[in-house]
């Protein structure tokens, strides 16, 4: 069965979920969903996900919301299809998911504040609050000074083999390297900039890409927009 991910080809979290499913070989439907006009708030919309959030996943009557619930289903599901991202013994698999959680808590809160400000809030006709994006930045380099270290001992988070953990940064890890203008916290750490490079460079990540990129071409004529 096709799985249909209601969503954008141009916003982070759904970018999570297609990279993971490329990853897996699982056939999807990406079913767009117009951020700008706010479809994610109505009522239709809200039966799918109650939060006016994307993305959304169905499968028959199946349906799942919240991007790393749905990593982390299809990833068990078809553990024996595709890249195996969850590791092999307990251990592994807890560290996958203790990674998870530091891109959710440590990592992620702080470029989705980040975005907020750079891109949502000056297309909403908002000034920007550029005390606070420094005040991420600089949480930031903590944080990538533990990632520095992590990485200096194993080739990717979890260990030497590639997961979730590596796969869900790279939605966020994109804006921090592009837009945002952040590049320099990454390429100034020998063993994170290594990680980035790699794990930017899988061919579902560059899948997900060339989606992004033909559904900006298709929006606008004139200079790209970009969805948080
Ligand atoms: N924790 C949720 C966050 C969902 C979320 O904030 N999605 C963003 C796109 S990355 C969105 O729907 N933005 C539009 C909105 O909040 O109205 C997940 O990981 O799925």
């Amino acid at each position: 069965m096709v799985v249909k991910v209601h969503g954008s080809a141009m916003a982070a979290c759904p970018q999570r979920v297609m990279v993971c499913l490329i990853e897996l070989g699982v056939d999807f439907e990406l079913i767009h969903v117009d951020l700008d006009s706010l479809e994610q708030k109505k009522p239709e919309f809200l039966l799918l996900q109650p939060f006016g959030h994307v993305p959304v996943i169905e499968e028959g009557d199946f349906r799942l919301f919240e991007s790393r619930a749905i990593i982390r289903y299809y990833a068990a599901k078809y553990v024996d299809k595709g890249t195996k991202l969850t590791g092999t013994t307990l251990e592994e698999k807890a560290l996958v998911d203790q990674w998870l959680e530091v891109e959710s808590n440590n990592f992620n809160d702080l470029v989705y504040n980040m975005v907020l400000q750079l891109l949502v809030f000056p297309k909403m006709g908002h000034k920007s609050d550029m005390t606070l994006v420094q005040k991420c930045a600089d949480k930031l380099e903590k944080v990538f000074d533990i990632y520095e270290q992590r990485l200096s001992k194993s080739k990717y988070l979890a260990g030497d083999f590639f997961s979730l953990a590596d796969l869900s940064h790279l939605p966020s890890l994109r804006f921090v390297m592009n837009e945002g203008g952040f590049a320099h916290l990454v390429t100034k750490r020998k063993c994170l900039q290594d990680w980035y490079l790699d794990i930017s460079s899988r061919p579902s990540w560059n899948k997900v890409l060339d989606l992004m990129i033909m559904k900006k071409s298709e929006m606008s004529p004139g200079p790209a927009k970009e969805e948080a």
